[in-house]
């Protein structure tokens, strides 16, 4: 092939968000579009990261992936990229290019530095829908601001990318090894099995022969919906060739282009199905729901995790595999390094990284923050509100593996009663979770794609409001008399402990006397407008108090955020678009 330099000028609105860019597959499709980006990814990486290097390319399969890889393997080609991974049909999840990433030797003993993931993670995809793609390092987690940000300066200056046009378009559907010769040698693209090593590594983290003695017992059922996302490529090798699982037990496992229409994202509004199959829906399916069920979003690295009429809460979700993880998997017997979570999430975890001695952190929202944690060997097990959960195997956040957690500590704490008595359900344990710990009643309000200016005048007003909290102190009052003071208020601001470097404005948070807490930020995975996020929270430690209905516990909270926001007059919305 030959290298053809394209002339080009730079787009406005390249920023990556909170994880990569997500756009319009509209936008994505305007000449130049996809190339600028990757092109000024390569720009902003050393050149021992792009020349003679092999990269992954790959992502959740969604509309417009196939022809991005076909873009991207050409612009690798041209800038001196020697080797290309593609996971077979372009699909690998996120969790799965972290592992590869850090795990996988290629046919000729190389190893990758980096990977271009194709998701738009939960967003929906089809043609009128969203397209995105960010660039993960070397220790298999996402790039870092200080990268994000070079790539969006190389945005804004573009005048030229590199390609090689007369490269044919590589057959992406069956593993192999297709090599090419260009100006500076051999360009090889090796298409390889999605879920071979990340199977293989999930094997390493748990005790599958437990796992899958828990699956075949007549107590226990269960049920796995991966919402037509990537999650299903894995669902089907681990839950059912690995570990027994009837086929039955899997919903939506076939990844669609377009996740058959629906909002790939595990919650109890978009997961339908799963939630009327565990008993929890408004029309309930027939017969008995399983034991356990779980969701993932499109590219396999969230999960929501539900037992029978029951849901968890991630924030609780994260703080109980923290609390069980050393006595239930293998991979943490000798011990945790520490947990770590994302500022709005929850503080169940801060309860149980007291009692159990361990070192603890609170990062802004995002998986990146974690990684510089657990490369310095600072952090095993994290977690974020957002149905994110995840631990130092890789370093992403990851679906199945926290769908294996939970099923190692089930399967852990019956392991004396199987067959026999009654079964440790879900609901037990994560009731029996909040009588030693306490309980935090936690939940989200989004308001999705308000007006970008309203939403910046509703922030600044927040941020204006913390200067005087008596004054704050007495809108509270006026608006509830029954709920504690607001002892302090601030813009969250976070110094990496590892690398000194600084990320403000992460979002506003007003902290209670009673441990209570309201914050505020504006979401940075969107395509269109913007979205306001308000995460309330409060601490329950009398056992006599833990077992109340979530959103009645919280209403005087919600009442007081609403008001002392003026959410509706900013917004003109009187109620938010997502609740979970
Ligand atoms: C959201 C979540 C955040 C998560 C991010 C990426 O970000 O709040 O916790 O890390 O999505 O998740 P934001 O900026 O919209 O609040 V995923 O599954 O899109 O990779
Ligand atoms: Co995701």
């Amino acid at each position: 092939f030959s290298v053809t330099r394209k002339q080009s000028v730079p787009i406005d609105g390249q920023k990556p968000g909170t994880s990569g860019l997500r756009k319009k597959v509209k936008v994505f499709m305007q000449p130049h579009y996809l190339q600028n980006f990757v092109q000024s990814t390569f720009n902003a990486l050393t050149t021992e990261k792009v020349r003679g290097a092999t990269l992954v390319v790959s992502g959740d399969g969604r509309y417009y992936s196939k022809d991005a890889i076909q873009i991207i393997i050409k612009m690798a080609a041209a800038n001196g990229v020697r080797h290309i991974w593609v996971g077979q049909n372009g699909l690998l999840s996120t969790p799965a290019v972290s592992a590869v990433i850090r795990e996988r030797v290629g046919v000729d003993g190389s190893k990758a530095s980096g990977a271009f993931i194709l998701t738009a993670s939960h967003n929906p995809g089809g043609p009128h829908e969203d397209f995105g793609i960010k660039y993960n390092m070397e220790n298999g987690g996402p790039a870092p601001e200080g990268i994000t940000d070079k790539i969006y300066k190389n945005t804004k200056t573009i005048n030229e990318y590199l390609i090689a046009e007369d490269l044919l378009d590589v057959d992406i559907t069956a593993t192999g090894v297709t090599s090419f010769g260009g100006p500076e040698g051999q360009f090889n693209v090796e298409v390889f099995n999605s879920a071979s090593d990340y199977v293989k590594l999930m094997k390493s983290i748990f005790d599958f022969e437990s796992i899958q003695k828990l699956l075949s017992s007549p107590n226990f059922s269960f049920c796995y919906d991966a919402l037509h996302g990537v999650g299903g490529a894995y669902a089907k090798p681990i839950f059912v060739e690995e570990l027994g699982a009837k086929e039955s037990f899997l919903l939506n496992c076939t990844p669609k282009e377009d996740f058959g229409g629906g909002h790939p994202d595990p919650n109890l509004t978009y997961a339908k199905e799963l939630v009327a199959r565990m008993g929890l829906g408004k029309s309930d399916s027939q017969g008995e729901p399983p034991e356990f069920g779980a969701a993932a979003d499109g590219d396999a690295d969230r999960n929501m995790v539900l037992g029978k009429r029951f849901f968890v809460t991630p924030s609780d979700s994260v703080a109980i595999i923290a609390a069980n993880a050393v006595e239930s998997i293998p991979y943490f017997y000798s011990g945790l390094k520490g947990v770590a979570r994302s500022m709005p999430t929850s503080a169940a975890l801060d309860v149980v990284a007291k009692h159990l001695n361990l070192k603890f952190f609170e990062v802004p929202t995002g998986w990146k923050f974690f990684g510089n944690l657990m490369d310095a060997g600072l952090c095993s097990i994290c977690g974020e509100e957002s149905f994110g959960t995840g631990s130092d195997h890789i370093r992403e956040k990851d679906g199945i593996w926290a769908v294996l957690a939970w099923l190692s500590i089930i399967a852990y704490k019956n392991k004396e009663n199987l067959s026999a008595g009654r079964l440790v359900t879900v609901e037990d344990i994560v009731r029996n979770h909040w009588a030693t710990y306490g309980r935090h009643y936690y939940t989200r309000y989004d308001y999705e794609n308000v007006d970008a200016g309203a939403a910046k005048e509703l922030m600044a007003y927040l941020v204006k409001l913390q200067s005087s909290l008596p004054e704050v102190n007495k809108i509270v009052k006026g608006i509830r008399s029954d709920v504690s003071n607001i002892a302090s208020a601030d813009e969250f601001e976070y110094k990496d402990p590892v690398d000194g470097s600084i990320s403000k404005h992460q979002g506003i948070r007003y902290l209670f006397e009673d441990g209570s807490r309201l914050v505020f930020r504006l979401s940075g995975t969107g395509s269109e407008g913007a979205t306001i996020r308000l995460y309330i929270e409060q601490y329950e430690k009398d056992s006599s108090k833990i077992g109340r209905e979530s959103q009645e516990a919280l209403a005087p909270l919600v009442d007081v955020a609403l008001k002392l926001s003026k959410m509706q007059e900013f917004t003109g919305r009187s109620a938010p678009t997502v609740i979970t």
